[in-house]
């Protein structure tokens, strides 16, 4: 099985994009967090996307971009385990990794997490993009507006180019300097800032994005072109 191939069945299945790592691409991993330390046999990490619809970012009211991210998010989950049993049928070995939730690395003191494997930093090592200063992962055509998924194989399998497109003008500094949380550096962003917004909880227990001001305010939002 080749990559083109492996790239147009999971196309088929769902995904607006779709690209491929080769393993070597991740050494600059931190300790804990290569996809090896997930599955030792892995040699290519595939990296997909769903485009998510982008109006609800001008909603007043947060609910409706918190349920377009939380369907997305779904549906992206349920196409990575769909591609697993669909190239499991067909001989290949394939590990699932959640678009999102779960992960294990918690620390409490500075509300950080880390999920098991970084989707924006296997995305833009896959070719689908490149990093802002707002830390996301932005593809030219579809800009920032995206869902990322990810499946480790033992396939060895050709790599796509990595995206070398400029994302942010020198003199741009939107996201950062409109984070309502300065939760922004540039290259980074800190959790203990940003999560009260980004994963509001409810008194019902109901958790809300009520804040996404540094995907919408991006001139890049929705493409590069
Ligand atoms: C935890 C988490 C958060 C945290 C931290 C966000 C962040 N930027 O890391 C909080 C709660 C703040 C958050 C908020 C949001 N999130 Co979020 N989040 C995640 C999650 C589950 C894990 C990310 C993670 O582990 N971060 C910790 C580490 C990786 O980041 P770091 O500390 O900056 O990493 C440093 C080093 O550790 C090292 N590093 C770490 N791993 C690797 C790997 C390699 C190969 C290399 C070279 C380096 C490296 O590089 C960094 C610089 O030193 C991912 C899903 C996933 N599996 O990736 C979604 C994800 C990043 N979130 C996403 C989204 C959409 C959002 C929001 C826009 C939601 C909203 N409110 O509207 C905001 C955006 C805020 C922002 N500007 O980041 C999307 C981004 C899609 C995209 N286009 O890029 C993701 C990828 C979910 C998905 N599957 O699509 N999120
Ligand atoms: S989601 Fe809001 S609080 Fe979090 S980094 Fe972006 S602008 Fe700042
Ligand atoms: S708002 Fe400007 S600095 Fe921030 S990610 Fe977009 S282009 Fe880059």
């Amino acid at each position: 099985m080749d990559s083109n191939k492996i790239k147009q069945i999971i196309k088929d299945m769902g995904a607006t994009l779709c690209g491929i790592a080769p393993i070597h691409r991740f050494s600059e991993a931190p300790e804990g967090f290569h996809p090896t330390d997930i599955y030792n046999d892995c040699e290519s990490v595939i990296v997909f996307a769903k485009r998510v619809p982008s109006e609800s970012l001008f909603a007043r009211n947060c609910v409706p971009y918190t349920f377009v991210n939380d369907v997305v998010t779904q549906k992206v989950d349920h196409l990575t385990v769909t591609i697993c049993m669909a190239l499991e049928k067909l001989g290949v070995k394939v590990v699932p990794i959640p678009s999102d939730d779960p992960y294990e690395h918690w620390e409490p003191e500075r509300s950080y997490g880390r999920a098991i494997l970084s989707m924006r930093h296997a995305g833009y090592l896959a070719g689908l993009g490149v990093l802002g200063k707002n830390t996301l992962l932005a593809n030219k055509e579809l800009g920032n507006m995206i869902q990322l998924g990810a499946i480790l194989t033992s396939l060895e399998l050709e790599g796509d180019l990595i995206a070398n497109y400029e994302h942010c003008p020198p003199n741009c500094s939107l996201c950062i300097d409109n984070c309502p949380a300065k939760a922004l550096d540039g290259t980074t962003v800190n959790q203990k800032l940003c999560r009260p917004l980004s994963i509001f909880v409810t008194k019902k227990g109901y958790n809300l994005k009520k804040c996404n001001i540094c995907r919408r305010i991006c001139p890049h939002l929705l493409g590069l072109k």
